[in-house]
């Protein structure tokens, strides 16, 4: 059984992680059993979350644990997907992992509202005293990576617009299909639905998340993935 570590579930959803989210969509997707516990940081092999536990094995890194799983257990999901449209996913998955993934980070850590709904959720994670000492240093460290990657240096519009071209092309590309490359989901749907669900249920009416809510076939394609895989699920204790 494979052990997942991971953060904590929030607003409804399995993680406030988006990349938890994505890699326990991906066991439920393929039917691997697995047990989720809450991470310690310092077991990390990588330093990031989710990481697995396997055998006694620690392994980090969402798409290389999606990977392992696919060597081990075979590839039912993305089996007979056509090289183009592995490319096509491949794009896609880039796209909200390296660049949508930080307009998630900047509504939650640096815009002021969004960093009201989001620290008590994270400051819940360490104990009481702890979590208002080290969470303020975090947020500092979060908002100085943001301007490294680049995100952090352009003004609020131009990052809403620069934003909102990342969800513009995940909603024409979806079109009317019922996952991201046909009728059947593949891996790829993993990570559309962890970002997309992550941006859509955290609790805060901000210009971003009103963008992605007014693609109708973006709500419509969380709601559906959600039901399939994600019925049975509950927050945890
Ligand atoms: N490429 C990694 C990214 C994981 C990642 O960035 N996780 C964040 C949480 S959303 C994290 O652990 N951040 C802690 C840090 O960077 O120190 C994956 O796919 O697993």
């Amino acid at each position: 059984m494979i052990i997942l570590h991971q953060g904590p579930a929030a607003w409804g959803v399995a993680n406030i992680s988006p990349y938890c989210v994505k890699l326990e969509s991906y066991l439920r997707m393929v039917g691997v059993p697995y047990t989720a516990r809450a991470a310690d940081f310092r077991k990390a092999p990588k330093g990031k979350i989710p990481f697995i536990e396997e055998d006694g094995k620690m392994l980090g890194d969402s798409q290389h644990i999606i990977e392992h799983l696919k060597r081990k257990h075979g590839d039912p999901l993305d089996a007979k997907l056509s090289a183009e449209d592995v490319a096509k996913g491949h794009a896609v998955r880039r796209m909200l992992e390296e660049s949508t993934y930080w307009h998630i980070i900047q509504v939650r850590w640096a815009d002021e509202e969004g960093w009201r709904a989001y620290r008590p959720t994270f400051e819940a994670i360490f104990p009481p005293v702890v979590g208002k000492v080290v969470v303020p240093m975090i947020r500092r460290k979060t908002v100085q990576r943001l301007r490294a990657q680049g995100l952090g240096r352009h003004r609020p519009e131009e990052i809403l617009e620069m934003g909102k071209a990342d969800i513009s092309t995940v909603a024409a590309l979806l079109g009317d299909k019922p996952y991201l490359l046909g009728d059947e989901p593949s891996s790829f749907d993993a990570t559309v639905y962890a970002f997309l669900v992550s941006i859509l249920a955290f609790p805060v009416d901000s210009p971003f998340r009103r963008y992605t809510q007014e693609q109708q076939n973006l709500v419509r394609y969380v709601q559906r993935f959600q039901q399939r895989y994600f019925a049975s699920w509950s927050p945890p204790a």
